[in-house]
Parts: C-alpha cells; sequence; structure tokens
C-alpha cells in the first residue's frame, strides 16, 4: 500500500520512501521495482551552477509560476558541499517554506554528507520516486562544483545552467564540463551589469560549437529574486522537451544511470571498514592493490 499512497502523492509516505533511499535502506529497492512502471511521464530539470548563482532561488520561482500553471513539482537540492544541518540548506528550506502547506509540491534537501560517490545513483533513485508519483515537473538542484554534480544535472531530460554576471565569471572562466551540458543558459542577476555582455559571449562560444542534436542552447535572462523571466525559461525548457531530444537521449541516460547504480550496489557490498584495512595493508607493502581487487571480485 505504500506504493498506492506514493502513487497518490501522500506526502507522509514521500518523506519515508526518500528517506529510505537516502539511507540506503534495503526497503528502497522492492518500492522502487514495484513504482517503476508507473515513471517516465515526469520532466526531469536538473539546475546547476556556482554556489551563490540563484539556483534555490530560481527554483522556489520556477515551482511558484508551474503551480500557477496547475503543474504539480517535486523539488530535490542536491548540496555536497553543505553540511546537513548547515547554511544553504536551512536557507533553501525556509525559502521554500512557502510552498509546503501545497499538496502539489514535495521539496526534498539530500542530506550528502559522507557520500563516497553514489550520490548519482541516489538521486536517480529520488527521481524516479517523485515520477512515480506523478509530478508533473521535478526540479533537481544542484551545486556545478564537482564532476559528480555535473554528472546529476546530465542525468536529466533537460538542464538548466545557471550564470551570474561579473564576478570574474566570463565565458573563458566557466569549467568547461558545465558548458557543455547546458540545454538552456540561465544568466541570472541580470540586475546586476554584465548581463548583456556575458549573453554576446555565450552567443560567440556557442556559435562556435556544435551539438549532435542540432540543439543550439536557448539563453534567458532572469533576475529570480523578482520572478523576472522566469515564464521564459520554463518555456524554453519545454520547448527543448518537447522536440524529444531527451527521449532520443533516454537510451543513453539510462546507460549512465546503470552504471552509476551498480557502481553504488557493488560499493555497498563492502564495508567502509574493508577499504581502511586493505588500503593500510597496501600502503604498508603487506599486499598489492590487485590481489585485493581479485578477492574482493571473488566475494561478490
Ligand atoms: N541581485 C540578485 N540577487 C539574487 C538573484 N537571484 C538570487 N539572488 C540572491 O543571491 C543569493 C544566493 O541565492 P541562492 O538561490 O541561495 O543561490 P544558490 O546557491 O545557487 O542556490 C541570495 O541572497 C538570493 O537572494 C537575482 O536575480 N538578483
Ligand atoms: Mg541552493
Amino acid at each position: 500500500m505504500l506504493a498506492e499512497k506514493i502513487a497518490a502523492r501522500d506526502h507522509r509516505s514521500l518523506a519515508r520512501a526518500a528517506t529510505w533511499i537516502e539511507n540506503r535502506r534495503p526497503e528502497a529497492e522492492p518500492l522502487l521495482r514495484e513504482l517503476f512502471p508507473r515513471t517516465g511521464h515526469a520532466m526531469i530539470v536538473g539546475v546547476t551552477g556556482a554556489p551563490g548563482a540563484g539556483k534555490s532561488t530560481l527554483c522556489d520561482q520556477l515551482t511558484e509560476k508551474l503551480r500557477a500553471d496547475r503543474k504539480t513539482v517535486g523539488v530535490i537540492a542536491v548540496d555536497p558541499t553543505s553540511p546537513y544541518t548547515g547554511g544553504a540548506i536551512l536557507g533553501d528550506r525556509i525559502r521554500m517554506q512557502r510552498h509546503h502547506s501545497d499538496p502539489g509540491v514535495f521539496i526534498r534537501s539530500m542530506a550528502t554528507r559522507g557520500w563516497l560517490g553514489g550520490l548519482a545513483a541516489a538521486t536517480t533513485e529520488m527521481t524516479m520516486l517523485l515520477d512515480a508519483a506523478g509530478f508533473d515537473t521535478v526540479l533537481v538542484e544542484t551545486v556545478g562544483v564537482g564532476q559528480d554534480e555535473v554528472e546529476i544535472a546530465r542525468l536529466a531530460d533537460v538542464t538548466l545552467v545557471v550564470l551570474v554576471p561579473g564576478m570574474g565569471d566570463d565565458v573563458q572562466a566557466i569549467k568547461a564540463g558545465i558548458m557543455e551540458i547546458a540545454d538552456v543558459f540561465v544568466i541570472n542577476k541580470a540586475d546586476q551589469p554584465g548581463a548583456e555582455k556575458l549573453e554576446r559571449e555565450l552567443k560567440s562560444y556557442l556559435a562556435l560549437s556544435h551539438r549532435a542534436d542540432g540543439w543550439s542552447p536557448t539563453i534567458v535572462q532572469t533576475v529570480a529574486s523578482d520572478g523576472k523571466g522566469i515564464a521564459a525559461v520554463i518555456a524554453a525548457a519545454l520547448e527543448y522537451h518537447a522536440r524529444g531530444s531527451s527521449r532520443a537521449r533516454a537510451a543513453e541516460i539510462w546507460a549512465l544511470r546503470l552504471r552509476e547504480m551498480l557502481r553504488e550496489r557493488l560499493l555497498d557490498r563492502l564495508p567502509e571498514s574493508e577499504f581502511a584495512a586493505r588500503g593500510k595493508e597496501v600502503a604498508e607493502r603487506r599486499r598489492d592493490p590487485y590481489s585485493i581487487l581479485h578477492e574482493w571480485l571473488e566475494r561478490i
């Protein structure tokens, strides 16, 4: 019946299942298997960018606008830079509080302390949960700082990359990895000087780059804190989604997800202490790393 309650978007059941996923509890897998046939309908939107770019503010405004359009919204905030009781997540909670009494919105911050990889797998499972629950749109906010987070954003149907003018944040300085995954560029804080310059730089960058799917990423200027440009961001995301590129990419996305899930399963078979103990043996030259790998693979 838990699956039924989740399909009915019961918030308490959703929160319970989310905790199972987060804590890697064995109950999560049978539940997600049961829910899987219900998935595949949500538009998953990855939102990434540097800390402070305005991703949470943007997600809050997108949620507001989507609700006004009678769409239900799930939000997953993945922020490995914040300790789980710390600033950013707490701030996000407060910011998103106005949606908390709305049954059409479910917001979950993922506690990411102590994760050694596996974040992409857990985020995938979290999106499956909210997709199965019937949310029309699922926003996944990740901090675009490391490879992991870029990877998570890439697993979405539509990826928004949030940039801000000034701050030496010109196109050259932006990490290459994040430029390539953008389906839509959001130039947020367009109320600050430099937005036009950044847009020009982005355009000349895009003129030189070609995507296999022929899509030229949309650029939208926003002032998330004032709700400006939000409708245009949604329109751009929907346009990209509607042309079916993400459906064509679905097999590729699932191939990546399966790889992450396998990695996660394999690592779960070994306790952390095992890595520490074997690491010590190798460091002291008592064993070679390959004999340990063979032993592990046989055991698994
Ligand atoms: N001036 C200005 N400030 C903004 C804008 N959007 C967000 N902010 C502020 O930027 C700060 C960081 O925003 P936040 O959404 O937490 O960024 P995140 O770390 O990317 O999630 C907050 O103080 C926001 O109020 C904007 O469009 N213009
Ligand atoms: Mg944030």
